[in-house]
């Protein structure tokens, strides 16, 4: 691994500040900045990774007509509308722009609604792809204040309205594609436009916005980059160092293609495994659509909202769920309803999810837990979604000495019984909560987890996951390695050409028998294995399936599990016979 330190010395003509950014590394192709130590980082990190939930929210001129143009409704989210129904700025601006007057706006009451529900940072969208600037501009005259009958900075009123309630606020700022201003990236419709350099738009708008935004709008915690592309070294540089104007503040990864950030984003899906050794947050909108959509009617449930939240800080990440306020300023009555309901979901059971960490167990069938670690023990927070139907939740692999046990909703306490294979906790006949009640187990000691084996369900079945298997000889390979999914899919090990990697998964079963082994997989071409039981192997071919993506599950051969007991399912190239396989799952089922 190369590095190679630059430092590189900014001076900028109107503040005549100079900035020495930090030196900026590049690890291979990917530029990094190492502006702090790690506990530096982590020190700034610390209000972020406490807060484990934020407002995220799209607004912009294409709410007054909730992304509709001409009777139609085009394709993607409101905010795209632009772009998608390739409406000439001209049009943009007297169908949106000119008609642009929330005048039921009142950032008071939009901080306290998100107070409510138990968000402890708004991030929000000062300037979209459009063009448009939701605050007073000084790059330009194609603001809120300058352009629209609104002519109030609407930024400034929630930055105003989040001190005041002691909520951390921050911009999201698109800086590559900008569909007006003449240098901005993605408008390829309007030919009206006399077209400048890239940088020359980087030059006289995005960095003069980002600085105006880091420097008059008070203390900002974070700034949300979007849709990077690629740009110069120059143009780069300049973008990321006005960061520096605000000591702390926290960026997104996605100011350059290889720009690490501080965060990692999901963007829409929860990635089942966490990443790992980085801070992460996911992105998602309450319904379909990011910007205020009139057609948009696809608003996920209250469970599905609370139990993302559950979900995403028991694997340590934060929720960052984005509402769409309409032309008016309100937000529509469903998005309200099910941000207080989520607000009353935290009302009491929030200390399960602020200031915790990820869980120390391995998947739990009936739920998430998240946890807080002490010097004396730990504080374990089981959230239940399926209330076991005889009262016994049984906690897998956890070998401490339980010291108390309660619930989370009426403090009444519960008994626990230690077993050999985990902890029992006695539970009453109804849940407190339908959508997830939280069972407070304080255990002593440092936590002592056994990693607990997969093991064939009552149907005898036992699906073995790409992200449950462990890779041999896979250092230092692009390849045999486990991937997310594309939007969401299921992981895969990844086009596994390195044929001396392989593959292997630990189970126990207590279900001796004769099991047939399928795999979900594709493979471009023919491709020949060996699969065994601990190095029991027996040779495996399997046909080209048509293409990377096109996935299908086959049986590959029948094992012999003799006696119950732990066991280790192996899967080797065959030399001369192997071709790259991207392998989702392999499935033992009892004959
Ligand atoms: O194109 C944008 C989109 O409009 C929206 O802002 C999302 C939010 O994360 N970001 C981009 C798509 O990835």
């Amino acid at each position: 691994m190369q590095i190679r330190m630059k430092s590189s010395l900014i001076c900028y003509g109107l503040l005549g500040a100079l900035f020495c950014p930090a030196l900026m590394a590049q690890e291979g192709d990917s530029w990094t900045y190492s502006k702090e130590t790690p506990e530096q980082h982590a020190a700034k990190m610390e209000w972020w990774n406490a807060a484990r939930f934020g407002m995220f929210v799209h607004w912009g001129v294409y709410s007054v007509t909730g992304g509709e143009y001409k009777g139609e409704m085009p394709t993607n989210s409101a905010e795209w509308m632009m772009n998608k129904a390739r409406i000439p700025i001209a049009d943009y601006k007297t169908e949106n722009v000119d008609k642009f007057n929330p005048t039921s706006f009142d950032a008071k009451s939009f901080v306290l609604l998100a107070k409510e529900a138990g968000m402890k940072y708004i991030v929000i969208t000062a300037k979209h792809h459009d063009g448009f600037a939701m605050f007073h501009s000084k790059a330009g005259p194609y603001n809120v204040v300058d352009a629209t009958p609104f002519k109030r900075d609407i930024m400034m009123e929630l930055a105003v309205a989040c001190r005041e309630e002691g909520i951390r606020f921050g911009f999201y700022y698109s800086q590559c594609q900008d569909w007006h201003h003449p240098g901005g990236l993605g408008n390829n419709w309007d030919d009206t436009i006399e077209r400048v350099s890239f940088d020359e738009y980087v030059r006289e708008k995005a960095v003069p916005e980002a600085r105006q935004l880091l420097t008059e709008y008070g203390p900002i915690a974070i700034f949300w980059w979007d849709t990077p592309r690629d740009m110069s070294q120059e143009a780069f540089d300049s973008l990321h160092s006005v960061t520096d104007l605000q000591p702390g503040i926290i960026t997104n990864d996605r100011l350059g293609e290889e720009y690490a950030g501080d965060h990692k984003t999901f963007e829409r899906q929860i990635p089942r495994k966490a990443p790992v050794g980085v801070d992460w947050e996911v992105c998602m909108p309450i319904s379909a659509s990011w910007g205020y959509k009139k057609s948009d009617t696809d608003f996920k449930s209250i469970e599905t909202l609370i139990r993302n939240l559950v979900d995403i800080a028991s694997k340590g990440g934060n929720y960052l769920l984005n509402v769409s306020p309409t032309g008016d300023g309100t937000l529509l009555p469903q998005s309200t309803e099910r941000l207080q309901a989520i607000g009353r979901w935290m009302k009491v059971n929030g200390e399960s999810i602020y200031e915790t960490t990820a869980s120390p167990f391995g998947d739990l069938e009936w739920g998430r837990c998240t946890k807080k670690e002490f010097a004396r023990g730990s504080t374990l927070y089981l959230h239940v979604f399926d209330w076991p139907a005889d009262g016994k939740l049984f906690v897998p692999g956890l070998k401490n000495k339980v010291e108390q046990a309660y619930l989370m909703d009426n403090w009444n306490a519960v008994e626990t019984q230690q077993t050999e294979d985990g902890v029992i906790v006695s539970l009453p006949a109804e849940a407190p909560d339908e959508i997830a009640s939280v069972v407070v187990v304080k255990v002593h000691g440092p936590l002592e987890v056994a990693k607990v084996l997969p093991a064939p369900g009552k149907d005898g079945a036992l699906v073995l996951l790409a992200d449950m298997a462990y890779i041999h000889n896979n250092e230092g390979s692009e390849q045999a390695s486990v991937r997310e999914g594309r939007r969401g899919g299921p992981s895969y090990i990844s086009r596994w050409s390195d044929e001396a990697a392989w593959v292997e998964w630990s189970f126990k079963t207590d279900q001796p028998g004769q099991y047939e082994v399928f795999a979900e997989f594709s493979t471009e071409e023919n491709s020949g294995f060996n699969i065994g039981l601990s190095g029991n192997f027996q040779p495996v071919g399997v046909q080209a399936t048509g293409g990377r993506r096109d996935y299908t599950e086959k049986m590959l051969c029948i094992i012999t599990i003799d006696k119950a007991g732990e066991y280790t399912l192996q899967i080797k190239p065959e030399a001369g016979q192997w071709n790259p396989l991207s392998l989702r799952n392999v499935t033992l089922r009892k004959k």
